[in-house]
């Protein structure tokens, strides 16, 4: 997600490696100044951060370590404005939530991705479809929401969002729903008479939070109308939707700064998985390079329930690791999000998450024909492995208009899988695990 920043700071961070002098300090200064503003950072906000951290590196003896602590401190200064960060529940349910927007800046989706991401943290969450500007939007919510098993208050028959609004409060309050999500029409900050519309729909719904979603791709013009709105109505969080179009990547590190509200969330991709939080520190860690074991452990905790964690390793112990549980952690991966940012979490994999082309679990070629030599076994073959013979091979790679060959490749896959499995499904493995990450963490794994 971050790789050209990370890029900026890692060869900044080298011109100081082995020389400790000003003329040194000064390339690193230079070097980093230049690639944040061609990242597109706000060059006040490039200029202020730079003048702090050049004088406190001085203060301090200009060194390696110095330099990068500076630059840590205040890079999660430079993220931080007054606010909440993360998501935060009222202490009184339902908290209440106000989606806020331009026209096509993901407002929609982005809903549905923060509706998906609570559901994952056990939290009851109901959708207001709210936006009756737009003729398919409240189509648009049913379908994601069918997807997506997520709850949907809408009212086909009422024209008035203030109206619907208000009825999604009720359901929201009677059905003892954690938090309400409610999408609102896309609008410009100069239509009066829609803003007018979003003020009212506000003073019903009464919300904890008003988050403005913009659209990274428009560069500093998202910073711009998200400062008009928060001038306008006040916003509490902004999200930063289409940063996997974005190649530049800077509006997220300016824009705390530049309107004095905090940055929440980034999308990064369409699906709706491709939802990241964004925490100041642990982000700057991910900046560094250096990775985000946290946000890690609390994306794998939310998917994984250790009730049905305990029963597969179980079965893993056991050698009863089939091509049913081979799909069902196959779905699993998939609602962690995409591989590569992921592996950018990593300490010390990081860097290689530039590098890896993102792959796409689900419609992958490889996935694909997984699925369908799977599909084409019978009910026993996928609950016992050990059934397939040569003949049952073969009528499994007709089935699925694949080859012996591919057959067998699979199979070799899957066993090496399952011995994968069990190598860490004991107490051993896990700190074996835990061991490999430490390391990795010291930077013991070669970058
Ligand atoms: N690549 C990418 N596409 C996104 C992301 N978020 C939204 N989109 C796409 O942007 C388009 C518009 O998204 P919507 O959620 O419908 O936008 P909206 O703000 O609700 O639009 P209106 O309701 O018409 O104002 C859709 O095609 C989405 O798939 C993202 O993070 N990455
Ligand atoms: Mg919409």
């Amino acid at each position: 997600m971050f790789e050209v920043l990370t890029d900026s700071f890692k060869t900044a961070v080298n011109k100081i490696r082995f020389a400790d002098d000003e003329k040194s300090l000064k390339k690193a200064l230079d070097t980093l100044k230049k690639s944040l503003l061609k990242a597109d950072v706000h060059h006040k906000v490039v200029k202020d951060l730079l003048k702090v951290v050049e004088t406190e590196t001085k203060v301090a003896g200009i060194g390696q370590v110095n330099f990068l602590r500076s630059l840590k401190d205040n890079l999660t200064q430079t993220l931080t404005a007054p606010g909440n960060q993360g998501f935060v529940y009222a202490s009184q349910a339902p908290t209440r939530v106000l989606m806020a927007g331009l026209q096509g800046s993901g407002k929609t989706t982005t809903t549905v991705k923060l509706a998906n991401y609570l559901k994952l943290r056990q939290k009851k969450v109901l959708i207001a479809a709210c936006d009756l500007q737009r003729l398919a939007a409240v189509e648009q919510l049913k379908q994601l929401c069918e997807q997506n098993e997520l709850d949907l208050y809408f009212d086909d028959k009422e024209q008035n969002p203030v109206k619907i609004a208000k009825a999604a409060v009720k359901k929201a309050k009677d059905g003892l729903y954690d938090v309400l999500l409610v999408d609102t029409a896309g609008r410009l900050a100069i239509d009066e008479e829609l803003m007018q519309e979003l003020t009212e729909v506000r003073s019903v719904i009464e919300p904890d939070e008003v988050f403005y979603v913009a659209d990274s791709m428009t560069g500093q013009d998202a910073i711009r109308s998200a400062g008009t709105f928060h001038d306008k109505i006040g916003i509490s969080g902004v999200v930063l939707s289409k940063y996997d179009g974005d190649s530049k990547g800077g509006v997220a590190l300016g824009i705390a700064k530049q309107i004095n509200v905090p940055l929440r969330f980034i999308g990064t991709g369409e699906k709706v998985a491709d939802l990241e939080l964004f925490v100041p520190d642990r982000i700057v860690n991910r900046l560094m390079g250096e990775g985000d074991l946290e946000t890690l452990a609390e994306k794998t905790s939310a998917i994984i329930n250790e009730k049905q964690a305990k029963a597969l390793n179980k079965k893993i112990k056991k050698g009863e690791f089939n091509f049913n549980d081979f799909l069902e952690q196959m779905e699993q991966m998939k609602k962690l999000g995409s591989m590569k940012s992921l592996i950018g979490m990593i300490p010390g994999l990081s860097s290689m998450a530039g590098q890896l082309k993102d792959v796409d679990l689900e419609n992958s070629v490889e996935m694909k024909r997984i699925k369908a030599m799977i599909g084409s076994m019978t009910k026993k073959e996928r609950e016992m492995p050990s059934l397939l013979n040569n003949t049952r091979k073969r009528r499994i790679a007709e089935g699925a208009g694949l080859s012996n060959m591919d057959v067998n490749k699979f199979l070799k896959q899957f066993k090496n899988a399952s011995k994968m499995a069990k190598k860490f499904s004991g107490k051993k493995g896990m700190q074996d695990l835990q061991n490999m990450m430490a390391q990795a963490k010291q930077g013991g794994i070669p970058r």
